[in-house]
């Protein structure tokens, strides 16, 4: 008999926030799954030919593989794994609509620009162009803001039980201020709270302990 693979594959790397939504929600549901490395910074494999037809032709990370299915979007992705699992599943379809509301505006302006200007900043091969920065920042600071005023009055995202929107939140949420060049939980109080009431949910654990690839060589 060959080697027992786990129920979820999940192509991944410990820096990707996109990814550590799908990562933290197979923890949170206590699935069996394991991380298939993509070696995206020193080797640019989501640009190969070789990825875009194999794995994703978006050329994204995450991908998660179950069985036969393959999926890419995160938003898609935890959509799947709590319609599965029953675990952290929006009820009903207004609720359902509303999880995708918040994760869509998620992708769009909170994390989707978090994750490219944490990239920029830290990451990148060349120094940013600083306007660029001031740019996403003063974005991010206003979507960061909205996020702030709802969590002010709510435990989660959608009300007093945590779903995937929460999850899908937390994207880069996690990662140490340092790589950011700001402090998101000191900076927006109701979003620290709720980060905290988000680590405390069974399964959590830090991005840098979830998935591999962290440290980055050199650094
Ligand atoms: N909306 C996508 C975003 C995925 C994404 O941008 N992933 C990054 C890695 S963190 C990526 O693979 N970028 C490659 C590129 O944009 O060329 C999701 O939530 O899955």
């Amino acid at each position: 008999m060959g080697p027992v693979m786990a129920d979820y594959q999940l192509y991944c790397f410990a820096q990707s926030g996109n990814a550590y939504r799908c990562a933290l929600m197979l923890n949170l549901m206590g699935a069996e799954w394991e991380p298939i490395f993509v070696d995206f910074f020193a080797g640019g494999e989501t640009r190969t030919p070789q990825y875009r037809t194999e794995v994703n032709e978006m050329g994204e990370v995450p991908v998660l593989v179950h069985g036969s299915k393959k999926f890419s979007q995160s938003g898609v992705i935890l959509t799947y794994l709590a319609e599965r699992s029953g675990k952290l599943v929006p009820q009903g379809d207004d609720e359902r609509l509303e999880a995708l509301r918040w994760i869509i505006f998620d992708n769009q302006k909170v994390n989707g620009l978090l994750g490219p200007y944490r990239f920029l900043k830290n990451f990148a091969p060349t120094k940013p162009d600083p306007a660029v920065l001031t740019f996403l920042k003063g974005r991010i600071d206003g979507s960061l803001s909205i996020i702030n005023k709802r969590l002010a009055t709510r435990q989660f995202v959608l009300g007093a039980r945590p779903t995937i929107a929460d999850v899908s939140l937390a994207g880069y949420l996690y990662y140490p201020a340092e790589e950011f060049g700001f402090d998101i939980a000191k900076d927006h109080p109701a979003i620290g709270q709720w980060l905290d009431r988000v680590k405390a949910l069974a399964g959590w654990k830090h991005p840098y302990d979830l998935m591999p690839g962290h440290p980055l060589p050199g650094r």
